[in-house]
């Protein structure tokens, strides 16, 4: 069920309906648009094959972690279906640890039209990139750079040629670019997860214990960069 289906963006109408698999921004939308917001994908949970129990545990952790730092801004973990394994596996692990849902919360969407299909601002949104920071690959990536056009490319270059797993960069989109003018989106944070997928660049061969520190170092680096837009 999208968002649009529980509360039109235009109406203002509001919603407090929030039920497991559904939307949970849903009534707040039209009261939220200069709130900082920072959209996210789970990163290496597809192309990159990381475990999702490990990867939901190190997404929760992460976010308690910033809580207390993020003021009243707000972060959105963002997937494709409402049958994402990953959305109920952080959706339950932030309930058990009462993380506050008007500050943290999951959504089913396409990060790239957040609020011309769901009304949802999210002012930063974050790439699950690869180490070369080029377009293609498929997943979120492709979508982000097809999104962006030429001027996201081009700042990309201009910001770095190259991440290391763990890292992000911070690339602020010029006005021209339609993630801008159609999303409100200024800047794209690109991050580079552990990679557990033979078929890809790095592969850590199931060694989870520097995959689970690269994840963590991944997010705690796109949480800090976030807050220092944000601020
Ligand atoms: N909107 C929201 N979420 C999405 C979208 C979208 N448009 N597309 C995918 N997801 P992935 P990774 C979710 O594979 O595992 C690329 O080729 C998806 O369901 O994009 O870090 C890069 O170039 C999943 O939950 O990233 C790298 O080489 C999450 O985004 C490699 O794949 C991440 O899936 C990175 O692999």
């Amino acid at each position: 069920c999208k968002e649009q289906d529980l509360v039109s963006p235009l109406s203002g109408a509001t919603s407090d309906v929030t039920k497991a698999g559904e939307n949970q921004a849903a009534g707040s939308i039209s009261q939220h648009d200069d709130v900082p917001t920072l959209a996210f994908p789970s990163i290496s949970t597809a192309g990159f094959q990381f475990d999702l129990e490990k990867a939901s545990t190190i997404i929760v952790d992460n976010v308690e972690e910033f809580m207390d730092k993020l003021g009243n801004a707000r972060l959105v973990l963002v997937d494709l279906s409402n049958r994402s394994e990953i959305l109920s596996l952080v959706r339950a692990k932030a309930a058990q640890k009462n993380i506050d849902s008007k500050r943290f919360f999951t959504y089913v969407g396409d990060i790239t039209r957040l609020y011309s299909e769901g009304g949802l601002r999210c002012n930063v949104i974050a790439n699950a990139a690869n180490w070369r920071l080029k377009p293609g690959g498929g997943g979120v990536n492709s979508a982000i750079f097809d999104a962006g056009g030429p001027d996201l490319e081009a700042m990309t270059k201009n910001q770095a040629s190259s991440l290391l797993p763990g890292e992000a960069v911070v690339v602020p989109l010029p006005s021209t670019s339609p993630l801008y003018t159609r999303e409100g989106v200024t800047h794209v944070i690109h991050v580079l997860g552990p990679n557990m997928n033979p078929e890809r660049p790095n592969c850590l061969d199931g060694d989870y214990i520097k995959g689970c520190k690269i994840l963590q170092d991944a997010y705690s680096s796109l949480f800090e960069k976030f807050l220092s837009i944000a601020n």
